[in-house]
């Protein structure tokens, strides 16, 4: 055995050892991606790769959502090739993205050994990594019966947020647009859905459910698997629930002011002054949260969470203020890091691109 590492999947804290597979002392689940090894016949999992090689993203995918199936509350997981450094740690690394880690491959070096993962192709498998592809074939794995959601939305609008995380959760949704230059917000069938015309509205089975953060939290609650929302009671719910509000009563709100502001002046001549000083107030938020996130790497500190997502958005709308907030530094790598996402990217490229 090398080194073992403490992850949190699917809720609970889990140690995983890793090292030559040969050095599994057959408790618990045994992972074997050495073809080689003498005892691979008694692996749980078995995902053969070349030495020095990296597993497809398919073989990786299944791999992963095959542990993730058969994990049972204090099983213990060991996983092995050769030596296990290589595509050990290459396996511990996708583990790490999985549980929410920034830089999985350099978390992986930090905690199991300095020598995991060992070629680029190794550390490429782990980037490209979709945590949304895994927790499909995971609830595919379980059996899991399909559950398909709808999205009424427009490009980049409040929606943006909660197609983001439609991805990450690796769930089934239809979207449907909203053509806002049509007015179609305001259409008798749209006003069915929400009386206020606003987008988004997400459809789960007979739920018609509006408010982005409502719509986010109630996502959340159906897919705990996914681990973007911290442990319930925890200090680190706590500060979830403080992002989400903040994010939506008082960053989104003020957004919403720079970008409607005839609708909150009675005197027409008021209006480039309430958008100046949301502009101005937005400033100060983006100033507050740059303090607060300091080295992050995400809101919550060392894992990712929807909080995340959220901000991303909201930082993307500023993108045409004097003072982009992406050009705040940690705004600015919290974003670079976001963007990198493949859920984040197939969003963006969904909705026709960056706007900024
Ligand atoms: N509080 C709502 C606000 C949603 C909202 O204002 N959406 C904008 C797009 S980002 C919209 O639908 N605007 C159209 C309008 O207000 O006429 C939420 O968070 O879902």
């Amino acid at each position: 055995m090398n080194g073992a590492v403490t992850l949190r999947l699917l809720g609970e804290d889990r140690r995983i050892t890793g090292g030559p597979f040969d050095s599994w002392d057959g408790q618990g689940i045994g992972v074997c991606l050495d073809p080689g090894a003498r005892r691979r016949a008694a692996a749980t999992i078995d995902l053969p790769v070349k030495d020095y090689a990296a597993p497809t993203q398919t073989a990786l995918v299944d791999g992963l959502a095959a542990l993730l199936a058969a994990l049972r509350p204090g099983a213990l997981v060991h996983v092995g090739c050769r030596a296990g450094f290589g595509r050990t740690g290459t396996f511990i690394a996708a583990l790490a993205r999985l549980a929410g880690h920034d830089d999985p491959v350099g978390w992986t070096r930090r905690h199991y050994t300095a020598s995991a993962v060992e070629t680029s192709a190794q550390a490429q498998a782990v980037a490209a990594l979709d945590p949304g592809a895994v927790w499909a074939a995971y609830r595919n794995a379980i059996g899991e019966e399909a559950r398909m959601y709808a999205l009424y939305y427009y490009p980049d609008n409040a929606s943006t947020f909660i197609h983001m995380l439609l991805r990450e959760l690796g769930v089934a949704f239809e979207l449907r647009l909203v053509d806002r230059k049509a007015e179609a917000q305001h259409s008798a069938e749209y006003l069915r859905l929400n009386p206020l015309g606003q987008i988004p509205v997400l459809i789960d089975g007979d739920l018609v459910l509006t408010e982005t953060a409502a719509i986010a939290l109630h996502l959340l609650d159906r897919h705990p698997e996914c681990g973007l929302a911290p442990a319930l009671g925890t200090q680190e719910r706590a500060h979830f629930y403080k992002w989400m509000m903040y994010l939506t009563n008082t960053l989104q709100s003020e957004h919403l002011k720079r970008a409607y502001p005839h609708r909150h002046v009675s005197d027409p001549a008021a209006v480039a002054d309430v958008r100046a000083t949301a502009l101005r107030r937005l400033d100060g938020m983006f100033d507050y949260i740059e303090v607060e996130l300091g080295q992050g790497p995400f809101l919550l500190g060392e894992h990712v969470s929807a909080a995340d997502f959220f901000l991303l958005m909201l930082v993307m709308w500023g993108a045409r203020m004097a003072r982009p907030p992406m050009s705040l530094p940690a705004i600015g790598a919290h974003a670079a890091r976001m963007l990198a996402r493949p859920a984040v990217a197939a969003t963006l490229a969904a909705e026709g691109g960056a706007s900024f």
